[in-house]
């Protein structure tokens, strides 16, 4: 019975195969014949894979690898610059096909809304397990008793005062597409401190390595896998445990009135997801981009490339699948 029924599936789709839906033309209907290599089937719109690039370096450098892996299959790719948050909407709409690393911490939110309205479709787990949190190099625990705590970082507000925020404590936070709630948790936790984002990644790492040179007061948004756990040594804040409601759910944790008072996940996912179309227009690119799989160490090493070696991001990718080369030739499957 179960072998009639894949022989007729086989057979309705070389049917549809050869219907020729003329909106979805092939790209890359080659007659070698041979038809073993991954790559544009007769199925696959002939038109590039839409990749968003963001604003952190791992994730450009991955957004060049797996680009570079779906032309090695015959794909052509257009990179599209894009804000972090709006990239999930967009890609419900169709503007983008997929996003290789959405961070639950930071993107969860976003994400998790356009699976639910169906547009977007929750397409990987990656092996790598992800912290995005507040973070202070290891001197602070001599200056600051009590640390990791989030209490005891509290106490010792002061330390951290700046002319830009008075008697409050400075957090410097991200960019501000990186949406963490860091404000709302401030509120959430009476915490007396005042978030000051930075305007690129590159102003976390440059204003952390001053502060490390003269052992000064920092505490800062920071994550992992990066570069920054091979060059600086430290540790995220323990804020109360993250539990999905404490971000829509004021009664839940200390604060009966307000949300967000806990910290981020500390085993947070990273995830691939596609825009439904993508699938649907293109089966046999979502089909590689489906076993890309990214690893700690893998992102802690893209991240490397360019933030403690300075390259480029391209040659960070050069150098990258150079070094790893069985693990995006097993993505072409
Ligand atoms: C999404 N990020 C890794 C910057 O927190």
């Amino acid at each position: 019975m179960r072998k009639l029924f894949t022989v007729l599936f086989a057979f309705v789709m070389v049917l549809s195969a050869c219907g020729g839906d003329s909106d979805t033309a092939s790209g890359g209907d080659d007659d070698s014949g041979d038809g073993e290599a991954a790559g544009p089937t007769a199925e696959d719109a002939d038109r590039a894979v839409t990749i968003p690039t963001h604003n952190w370096s791992s994730q450009l450098v991955s957004a060049e690898v797996v680009g570079r892996v779906l032309q090695d299959a015959g794909y052509e790719v257009e990179y599209v610059p894009s804000d972090s948050q709006a990239v999930y909407a967009a890609m419900c709409e169709g503007d983008v096909d997929l996003v290789h690393e959405v961070w639950e911490g930071a993107f969860g939110v976003a994400f998790q809304e356009q699976v639910d309205a169906g547009c977007v479709i929750d397409a990987h787990t990656h092996d790598a397990v992800t912290r995005e949190e507040w973070w202070y190099p290891t001197y602070m625990e001599e200056q600051c008793p009590g640390l990791p705590d989030w209490e005891a970082l509290n106490d010792c507000s002061e330390l951290f005062a700046t002319a830009e925020t008075g008697d409050s404590g400075r957090f410097l936070g991200g960019p501000v597409d990186w949406l963490k709630g860091d404000e709302e948790r401030v509120e959430g936790l009476g915490m007396n401190f005042e978030v000051v984002n930075a305007g690129q990644a590159a102003t976390l790492w440059s204003e952390l390595d001053a502060a490390v040179a003269n052992e000064e007061p920092i505490v800062l948004f920071n994550w992992t896998p990066n570069f920054v756990e091979a060059v600086y040594e430290g540790k995220f804040i323990e804020f109360p445990e993250f539990e999905e409601e404490c971000r829509t759910d004021p009664a839940w944790g200390i604060n009966p009135d307000l949300t967000h008072d806990c910290g981020n996940p500390a085993n947070g996912y990273l995830k691939t997801g596609v825009g439904q179309h993508f699938i649907d227009e293109m089966p046999g690119a979502y089909a590689i981009v489906e076993r890309v799989d990214l690893t700690n160490e893998a992102l802690a090493a893209m991240a490397a490339l360019v933030d403690v070696d300075g390259l480029e991001v391209e040659a960070a990718a050069d150098q990258w699948m150079a070094d790893n080369e069985a693990v995006w030739q097993s993505w072409l499957g």
